[in-house]
């Protein structure tokens, strides 16, 4: 492997030998794993910080454009295993551990998941920076340094509890505390006017400090800085309240302070219209663009060259006070009169939308957000006037509707492009959600379909198939991944088939060993893997997949000695520890599996797995051993999905609607290799009209009625017959994502899969042609369109 880092195994035993000993204090006999997890960790990152300054000074040479991501989340994972691979270091820093007594996978495994992120949104983030680098665009991303971030899921009698996740609670090797660059941020009081200039006199202040982690890219070139904020207090201690005795009241305006980056809200869809989120949206808004004008500033000195030296992308509207927020820097700050400031904010911010879910479009009372942020409240009135004075348009596209700042509207306005995530769901914003605002502003939606980086999600994560196709295609695909296309010339390589199918199972019997040490359940590594991993969500219909589950099992117990093909259902996923109908289905799922897990009939026939705790470092271990892929949104509520590509690369096949990205996985990889069913977005629109449409569509399935038959009759609930009464008869009667309208669709489909899995050549064929077809869902190719279409930014040689 050419790396960019050259070291020998002697150089890097010494570098971690002297971390051990200098920075951690240990000698090797007393060492513990996080010891040498810590002395690895500094010795990986001490060699990305040639590349991160050699970024920085390149940047500042070429005074070039640079990228700023804001983001409320980063779901980045593990680092180490990331990093080291990045470096081309893997290889030898496992020898050295390896002479050392010491297990490089134990090692990694010791790391904790910084889950700093719900879902794809969060993950998207992180996928972005790594090619960011990799691609040497300079760029930085903004977030805020939870300390706690997603909950730790665990299940109790089936039943999803939430425990505190505490991630910070030990040394974080890969971040440098920056108090230097500290940024007061303001909130409440009121707005008077002074010299006929507004100004605001805010009731409350924090700090937010900067923590730095660098972002290395492929073969380490190039390293970007992932800036995260911590809030701090800005008058640390009452030291009155003290010594009067209330200890207690002494600590409150720390504790308050320190409250703003405590936690992740873990809602995924609805916000919650809580204050404290709303703060922490200000916290991290006006910390990354007080630290964007600063260094502008520092090169610059003319504000109007904002928009030609920067480029600002909001991630979703959690970020959308952008717009107001750099233009109240603008002008009371910097001096600078409406109409520039609007045209320079205009110019510099871009908007990504990731859903068309109407009760997922966040929405801030007027009343909060006068409270919380006067000013802003005062420049959002305004830009909502002008929008609408300017466009003539009906109130209905106004930003602040029925005493509620809409920030999908406030975002749109205020960017020069806005952006949907797949091709679909593009089309979609037009057509729908955004169709009014797309009329006023012709040609600012432009389509940049997702992607993920094949470093993590496939080099890393499946060793065994990187290999076969390094063999097959030659090494430099990974940030080519178009190259992957060459596999199509080796179709007829019965060999190379054999080797993808040999590679597969591997992965899949180092599955079958996780499961059965830490679930305690034996898996069968020739039965064909079905994994649907993602948020727990109505729409996303873990649902159907039970019920398909269920008809399954039925099917089989009916009559044993059928020609079955065995699977292994695995489930994966969080529900919001608020959403009532999402924590059903999870117990639910967990009921199901219990129920057909110990029943002798079906045995090693059929099994449902649901490992608690889903999060990125499982889904690297799961996605490599899928066979199936469960892709089976109602068609128009994804917007694109990501995970549906990983396992496109990985070799498994999609059964999937055309929803999101699956249409475009679909057209990449060939309609005959992939297991289509269901509706339309259209034919779901349509069906939506039908009066009692989930009635009907259970009177006409048999099987279907079968199976809601078992459910109130406590097949799965025994003793607590009543327990699904509510998901049952949310099904006959309401049915809000057709699961349904589509289930003998999915039924049917599901049996075609079988049918093809049962001739492994065929299947390993198919398999081939997924991964051929995958080289377009590299996040890559998606950082090539945003830097050309939305930022205008240019690599940096
Ligand atoms: O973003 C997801 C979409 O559902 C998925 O289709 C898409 O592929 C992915 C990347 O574009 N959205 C998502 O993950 N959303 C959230 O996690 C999220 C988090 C917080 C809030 C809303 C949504 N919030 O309101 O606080």
């Amino acid at each position: 492997m050419n790396s960019m880092i050259d070291l020998s195994a002697e150089a890097l035993r010494v570098r971690v030998t002297q971390h051990l000993t200098y920075t951690l204090g240990k000698d090797k006999p007393h060492a513990s794993l996080h010891d040498w997890r810590m002395a690895v960790s500094y010795s990986v990152r001490d060699l990305i910080i040639e590349p991160w300054f050699a970024a920085t000074r390149k940047t500042y040479e070429a005074q070039g454009k640079r990228v700023y991501y804001l983001s409320m989340e980063f779901l980045i994972g593990r680092i180490l295993a990331d990093a080291m691979m990045n470096l081309g270091l893997l290889e030898a820093v496992k020898d050295v551990l390896d002479s050392e007594g010491v297990s490089i996978a134990d090692v990694v495994e010791d790391e904790p998941d910084a889950a700093l992120g719900n879902g794809g949104l969060g993950r998207l983030a992180a996928c972005f920076l790594e090619s960011m680098s990799t691609l040497q665009c300079p760029a930085y991303g903004y977030g805020i340094r939870y300390e706690h971030g997603l909950f730790r899921q665990k299940f109790e009698n089936g039943r999803q509890v939430e425990l505190p996740e505490d991630w910070l609670n030990q040394p974080h090797p890969w971040e440098f505390e920056r108090p230097e660059a500290r940024y007061t941020i303001r909130f409440k009081g009121h707005v008077g006017i002074v010299d006929g200039r507004p100004v605001w006199h805010p009731s409350e202040t924090v700090f937010a400090r900067a923590y730095d982690m660098p972002v290395v890219g492929w073969q380490g070139k190039w390293a970007n800085t992932l800036r995260l904020w911590g809030a701090h207090p800005t008058e640390l201690f009452d030291l009155e309240r003290f010594n009067s005795g209330d200890h207690t009241a002494a600590a409150e305006p720390e504790a308050l302070a320190r409250t703003l980056s405590r936690v992740l809200y873990p809602e995924d869809t609805t916000d919650s219209g809580k204050e404290l989120r709303l703060k922490q949206e200000y916290f991290l808004t006006s910390a990354a663009l007080q630290d964007i004008l600063r260094r502008f500033l520092s090169e610059y000195d003319d504000l109007a060259l904002l928009p030609e030296k920067i480029a600002i992308q909001m991630n979703d509207t959690h970020p959308a006070l952008a717009g107001p927020e750099l233009m109240r820097l603008l002008i009371d700050d910097h001096g600078l009169d409406w109409d520039l400031a609007k045209r320079i904010a205009a110019g510099c911010l871009n908007y990504t939308n990731h859903t068309l879910l109407p009760e997922a479009l966040e929405k801030w009372s007027t009343w909060l957000m006068g409270r919380v942020l006067p000013r802003h409240m005062q420049i959002i009135e305004r830009i909502d006037q002008e929008h609408q004075s300017v466009t003539q348009c009906t109130a209905d596209l106004g930003i602040v509707r029925h005493d509620q700042v809409e920030m999908g509207t406030l975002a749109f306005v205020m960017a020069s492009h806005v952006n949907g995530v797949s091709a679909l769901h593009t089309q979609l914003m037009k057509e729908t959600v955004f169709a009014g605002l797309n009329r006023l502003y012709p040609a600012r939606i432009v389509n940049q379909t997702n992607g993920v980086t094949p470093r993590r999600w496939l080099r890393l994560s499946n060793p065994a198939l990187s290999s076969v196709l390094t063999q097959t295609i030659g090494p430099g695909w990974e940030d080519d991944l178009g190259r992957l296309a060459d596999l199509g010339k080796h179709e007829t390589d019965r060999d190379l088939r054999d080797r993808i199918g040999v590679a597969k199972r591997q992965n899949k019997v180092a599955l079958s060993n996780w499961a059965s040490d830490q679930l305690g359940i034996s898996l069968d590594p020739d039965a064909m893997f079905d994994v649907q991993i993602k948020r727990m969500h109505e729409y996303k219909r873990q649902l159907l997949n039970v019920f398909e589950t269920i008809a399954r099992w039925s099917a089989i117990r009916a009559n044993p000695q059928g020609d079955w093909t065995p699977r292994v259902k695995i489930f994966g996923g969080k529900a919001a520890p608020g959403y009532f109908v999402a924590k059903e289905i999870v117990h639910f799922i967990n009921d199901v599996a219990n129920t057909i897990n110990n029943d002798p009939v079906t045995g090693d026939l059929l099994k449902v797995v649901y490992p608690a705790n889903y999060n990125v470092s499982m889904a690297q271990r799961l996605i490599p051993a899928a066979d199936l892929s469960e892709q089976i949104s109602t068609a128009g509520k994804e917007a694109s999905g990501t995970g549906n590509m990983k396992f496109t690369m990985n070799g498994a096949l999609t059964i999937g609607t055309l929803d999101g990205a699956n249409v475009e996985i679909r057209e990449h990889v060939g309609a005959e290799n992939f297991f289509l069913f269901g509706m339309t977005a259209s034919e779901v629109q349509d069906r939506y009209q039908v009066d009692a449409h989930a009635r009907q569509a259970i009177l006409s399935s048999q099987p279907l009625q079968d199976i809601l038959q078992m459910v109130v009759e406590g097949r799965f609930s025994p003793g607590d017959a009543d327990r699904y009464n509510g998901l049952v008869n949310s099904t006959w009667n309401h049915d809000p994502f057709l699961v349904a309208s589509d289930f003998d669709s999915y039924l049917a489909c599901q049996a075609e899969v079988d049918r093809a899995y049962a001739d492994p050549d065929h299947w390993n064929r198919l398999a081939l042609r997924n991964i051929a077809g995958s080289g377009f869902f590299s996040s890559d190719r998606t950082i090539r369109g945003y830097m050309a279409d939305i930022w205008g930014a240019e690599s940096l040689p």
